[in-house]
């Protein structure tokens, strides 16, 4: 027989204690105890995470100095955009889901529902993730050795790594205004190269390309004026030579 689910508590007490001799019943006693006071600990955090709780979003580790990327992506843009419009992207998303009831989602799940969000959470929400993802997708050190799988992918699906560079390029250049390029995994496991307006991103319920984002691309100006002022290509042409293959490789493997 189930004890449990027969009989509230205080006479389950009774029965259990009824058929136990004294050190049964202590040892017994002592588990009770324990129980209850361990549920009244845990309880005001499992209350808590059902409740709206304050939202915490914070800047990743960027794993490399400012200078790092020199000579491609210069210390000042660095630093401005990962200190400032970074920063600013966390503070307006914290605030907006402040507003919003929130209930402690992932990015990426307030990403798969941003439609139930309004506009100040889509595009800080957008913004977070996608320098994180940016910030992650650069590394001051040149990939050297073997092919990683995400690049033998790469020359199967676009015929050579050129033309896929050619490829992703052409989206950057075409994004009209401020936005993204990006390489994603489509959910019929193709690889494609995308672009979105803005903050968007392939993650967003409503996006037109769907899709497991790989590489991010920020083809905004803050992300290149100081250096390369109107030429965005010669940016993107720059980007390639600190662009994390591995990080890539390991989005891809995953
Ligand atoms: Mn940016």
């Amino acid at each position: 027989m189930d004890f449990q689910s027969e009989f509230p508590k205080p006479l389950l007490l009774i029965i259990r204690a009824s058929t136990m001799n004294r050190k049964q019943f202590l040892r017994y006693s002592a588990k009770v105890i324990t129980a209850t006071f361990a549920s009244t600990l845990i309880k005001p955090y499992y209350t808590q995470a059902m409740e709206n709780i304050t939202p915490n979003f914070q800047l990743p580790a960027l794993g490399y100095a400012y200078s790092a990327l020199e000579p491609f992506i210069d210390a000042a843009t660095m630093e401005i955009h990962y200190s400032k419009h970074h920063q600013a992207y966390l503070d307006n998303l914290n605030n907006a889901l402040l507003t919003t009831g929130y209930k402690n989602e992932s990015i990426e799940q307030i990403l798969k529902n941003i439609s139930s969000y309004n506009r100040a959470v889509r595009n800080n929400a957008g913004g977070h993730y996608n320098h994180s993802l940016f910030w992650a997708s650069l590394t001051p050190t040149r990939k050297t050795g073997a092919k990683t799988e995400i690049e033998i992918a790469i020359q199967r699906e676009f015929s050579s790594l050129d033309n896929f560079k050619k490829v992703f390029a052409e989206a950057g250049i075409a994004r009209f205004g401020s936005g993204w390029v990006w390489l994603i995994r489509t959910p019929d496991k193709k690889l494609k190269v995308i672009s979105t307006p803005n903050q968007d991103n392939p993650l967003m319920e409503d996006a037109q390309d769907k899709g497991t984002p790989l590489i991010a691309l920020d083809v905004w100006e803050h992300a290149y004026y100081l250096k390369y002022q109107n030429k965005r290509a010669a940016y993107i042409e720059a980007w390639w030579n600190v662009l994390n293959w591995n990080h890539a490789d390991q989005l891809y493997t995953s």
